[in-house]
């Protein structure tokens, strides 16, 4: 075999590429059509919230950690289950005044070492000048991750640590597009953060979409320490004030369909 019979072989393979992706554009960006789940899903947590007797909020997985409430976070009811204003899912959502509440577990759900996936519903009580964090996963001198509303860009954001160090280069994703919604009346925004580990990729679902500007390059491993923070940064505070709701935690990938159901406004206690 000779060089320049390999040349024309790549010539017209060069040449079919470009006919097949000029015959599909703008497919690479197509919102539905995320990459396949390279991992299975297996669920490590969810938290409805619905009550919290003992100041426990349990979890439905079976064997799984529940959240304890700290400071002053309590559950809240309506008191008129028809008229009164609504908890964010189902009957009950979490309440924090951002001045030292959270909840959490006892430990780490999910750690970091392999792809994972968690969720939450969220409305903050002010979009003021004040970063807060609404689910975090410790380490010993920083966030392995963190979701929080960052008061400077007025976004939602999630925020990697690609080392247990305080200094350590992060990977961020801003949310460009669903800005914070704290009317009362509303139902405040949904935020899923799926790491896909062999795909060495971080993607930031919010109400259930992934942007195209809304995925990273992220290859970090490191494992958190400490359990799953709701309503604080372990590390940096940044209490959250609001109502948080549908907390769930996943080992593997979840794919977009999952996301979707995951973001729906009724607890689907069997997802
Ligand atoms: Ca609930």
């Amino acid at each position: 075999m000779n060089g320049r019979y390999r040349a024309a072989t790549v010539t017209a393979g060069a040449l079919a590429l470009s006919f097949v992706l000029g015959g599909v554009p703008g497919a690479a960006y197509a919102a539905d059509e995320g990459p396949a789940p390279a991992t299975s899903l297996s669920r490590e947590g969810y938290w409805p919230l619905e009550a919290a007797p003992g100041g426990v909020a349990p979890n439905v997985q079976s064997g799984g950690l529940p959240l304890t409430l700290n400071g002053d976070a309590w559950i809240y009811h309506p008191d008129d289950p028809l008229f009164g204003d609504p908890a964010l899912v189902g009957q009950g959502d979490l309440r924090l005044d951002g001045d030292g509440d959270w909840a959490e577990t006892s430990a780490a759900p999910v750690g970091g070492d392999g792809s994972f996936t968690l969720a939450v519903r969220a409305r903050l009580a002010a979009t003021d000048d004040r970063t807060q964090t609404v689910l975090s996963l410790p380490g010993s001198h920083t966030d392995r991750l963190a979701i929080r509303y960052q008061a400077e860009s007025g976004k939602w954001e999630v925020v990697v640590s690609t080392e247990d160090e305080a200094n350590a280069p992060q990977v961020v994703i801003a949310e460009e597009q669903t800005l914070p919604n704290d009317d009362p009346n509303d139902v405040g925004e949904h935020l899923a953060v799926v790491f896909d580990a062999p795909a060495h990729e971080l993607r930031f679902y919010v109400d259930g979409q992934l942007s195209y500007t809304s995925t990273a390059v992220d290859t970090t491993s490191w494992t958190a320490s400490g359990g799953l923070q709701v309503g604080r940064s372990a590390i940096r505070g940044e209490y959250f004030a609001g109502s948080v709701d549908e907390v769930r935690a996943y080992s593997g990938v979840a794919d977009p369909s999952k996301i979707r159901m995951m973001s729906a406004l009724t607890g689907v206690p069997d997802l």
